[in-house]
């Protein structure tokens, strides 16, 4: 039987039926530095808080699936190593070898799905991939199946961003630009790509989303919460830094769940923390976003 371990806060917040937001783990683990990743994971929390909703960042910990930390499970996976990346197929090893896991988007989509949490708010979502469009994030799958809203700012900079959005559009995911026409490139608000569909309020993207489920249609809706204008990276500051981090990633063979962490660690690197800085700005108008929506549902 799957037990899940709630914090006290949201499992005080889940039972009186109140707006919870899911956060998830690996961003925390392996798509920040240290000591940002923890003052990040905080601040994400406080955030939601702010607006009017329970934070529960999922996570495993010693084989247990985690709905909420406490602030020293919190401290112990920043800064703890040998931490899995859990995605769906990886969640039968973390709890039978009793791993510390970092739940992907995939992995925190399901988590959430188990404790009756409705919205997860994150900063980019995995897709596919620029050079090999054989890898294909299994974020993309989950959000065809699980029912869970997810705030993003779009997939990745590093990803084939139109094959992304081919592939959501085959599975049935709505799109849905949160006061947006395009699709957000992540670090910069927009790609030239436009969407159908697009919400002008919480209220909205919150209607939408209860219109997909109230008509029996299973799976998820990604909400793509643009960059803050102040905080967006040029298309060209960045684009540079990306295209040597692919090329790195190739030469040394970088494979598997390893490239997310590889190019996205790179990119911080060689753009002098001006990615990481629009990273954070993101994160948290996310969470922001999150919390409306989880009020309105
Ligand atoms: N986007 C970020 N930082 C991250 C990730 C995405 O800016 O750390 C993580 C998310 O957890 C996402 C995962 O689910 O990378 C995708 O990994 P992969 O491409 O291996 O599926
Ligand atoms: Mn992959």
């Amino acid at each position: 039987m799957l037990s899940l371990s709630f914090s006290p806060e949201a499992s005080a917040a889940l039972a009186a039926g109140k707006p919870v937001v899911a956060l998830e783990s690996t961003v925390i683990s392996h798509g920040l530095p240290r000591p940002q990743n923890l003052q990040l994971a905080q601040r994400m929390e406080t955030v939601v808080r702010e607006h009017g909703a329970t934070p529960a960042t999922i996570a495993i910990i010693g084989g247990q699936v985690k709905i909420g930390l406490t602030d020293d499970e919190l401290h112990y996976l920043a800064n703890a190593d040998g931490v899995i990346k859990v995605s769906r197929r990886d969640y039968p090893m973390a709890v039978a070898k009793k791993l510390n896991g970092a739940t992907t988007v995939a992995g925190t989509m399901i988590a959430a799905a188990w404790a009756g949490i409705k919205v997860f708010a994150t900063g980019g979502i995995g897709g596919v991939h620029r050079r090999d469009r054989t890898d294909v994030s299994a974020d993309l799958p989950e959000l065809s199946r699980t029912s869970v809203a997810v705030v993003c700012a779009g997939a990745k900079a590093i990803l084939d961003l139109p094959a992304t959005l081919e592939w959501l559009e085959t599975a049935g995911v709505p799109v849905i630009g949160f006061s947006a026409d395009e699709f957000p490139a992540f670090y910069s608000r927009s790609s030239g790509l436009r969407l159908e569909a697009r919400a002008d309020s919480a209220a909205e993207a919150a209607a939408m989303i209860r219109a997909k489920w109230a008509m029996g249609l299973e799976g998820g809706v990604l909400i793509a919460n643009p960059i803050p204008a102040e905080a967006a990276l040029p298309h060209e500051e960045i684009d540079g830094a990306i295209e040597r981090a692919l090329a790195e990633a190739d030469a040394q063979g970088v494979k598997g769940k390893a490239v997310t962490p590889f190019l996205l660690s790179r990119v911080n690197e060689m753009s002098g923390g001006a990615s990481l800085k629009a990273n954070l700005a993101l994160l948290e108008n996310n969470a922001k976003a999150a919390a409306e929506i989880a009020s309105h549902l």
